[in-house]
């Protein structure tokens, strides 16, 4: 996309001429030039969650278009990915929860056969920002250690990332397996992912999808104010 970053300052940049070329630095797999124009957006006020979604997410769907028109290829988006999560590094810090006592606990993953982490990462800053205590299981995740985890962890929620559409019929798997060992009511299924929607959510069985991570705090603070009123109410 450019062929003259060495030759651009980017503090001298505007605010839109900044986040053009930060786009344009996504899309070359910038990481140096992605964590610098992060560091100077930050620096002149932006809130990390702005900085988030018109500098980084906006560069990544940018990347996505040309992937799937076949003008980029893995290794290429890849290098984007790499960039994306310079600048997620940065913003990381910033979007933690100062709060002391955690307001729930989450155990998430990418499911089986699928490598796509950047969303997935996403909700885990947003959601650890809320305060919730994140078990985070990485990528490529197979039912039993989903359910390995939710066991020695015993948290509220559930979360499963899935990006592909072959590897998103894997959350009725997890849900269904659930199911057959009884122990479905006990979590909160939350799913995401860019292919799903809230149909697929409810034919696996899950209890919400989340379109995006601020709509995975909205969510999970919901569920979980829903769950500790029935059970002072139970009590
Ligand atoms: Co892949 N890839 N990719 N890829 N990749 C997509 C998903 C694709 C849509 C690209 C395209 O064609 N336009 C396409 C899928 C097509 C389909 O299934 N219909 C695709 C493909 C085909 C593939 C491969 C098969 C390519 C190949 O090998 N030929 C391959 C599969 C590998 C595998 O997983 N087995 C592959 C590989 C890769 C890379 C490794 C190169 C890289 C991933 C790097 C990484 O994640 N570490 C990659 C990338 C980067 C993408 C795109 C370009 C960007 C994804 C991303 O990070 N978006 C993507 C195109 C696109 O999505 N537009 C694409 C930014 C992120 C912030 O958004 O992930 O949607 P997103 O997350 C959001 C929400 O969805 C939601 O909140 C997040 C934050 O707001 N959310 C959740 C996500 N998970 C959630 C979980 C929750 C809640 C909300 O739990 C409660």
């Amino acid at each position: 996309m450019s062929t003259q970053t060495d030759e651009i300052i980017l503090s001298e940049l505007d605010d839109d001429a900044l986040t053009d070329q930060m786009h344009a630095d996504m899309y070359d797999g910038l990481a140096d030039e992605i964590a610098e124009g992060t560091r100077i957006l930050l620096g002149r006020g932006w809130s990390p969650t702005e900085v988030l979604e018109k500098a980084l997410v906006e560069g990544m769907r940018i990347v996505g278009m040309d992937f799937r028109d076949g003008i980029l290829f893995v290794p290429e988006v890849l290098l984007s990915a790499n960039a994306m999560k310079a600048g997620m590094n940065i913003l990381k810090p910033l979007l933690a929860n100062t709060g002391a006592k955690p307001i729930g606990k989450a155990v998430i993953g990418t499911v089986k056969g699928d490598i796509h982490d950047i969303g997935k990462n996403l909700v885990i800053m947003m959601w650890e920002g809320a305060g919730l205590e994140v078990i985070d299981l990485g990528i490529n995740i197979d039912v039993d250690v989903y359910i390995g985890a939710l066991q020695e962890h015993q948290p509220d929620i559930l979360g499963m990332s899935a990006l592909l559409t072959t590897t998103m019929p894997y959350m009725k798997i997890v849900v269904d397996t659930l199911k057959e060992r009884g122990l479905r009511e006990d979590y909160i299924v939350l799913v995401g992912g860019a292919p799903l929607n809230e149909e697929f959510a409810a034919a696996v069985g899950a209890d919400a999808y989340c379109r995006d991570a601020a709509a995975a705090v909205e969510t999970a603070k919901h569920h979980l104010a829903r769950k500790y009123r029935r059970n002072s109410i139970d009590a």
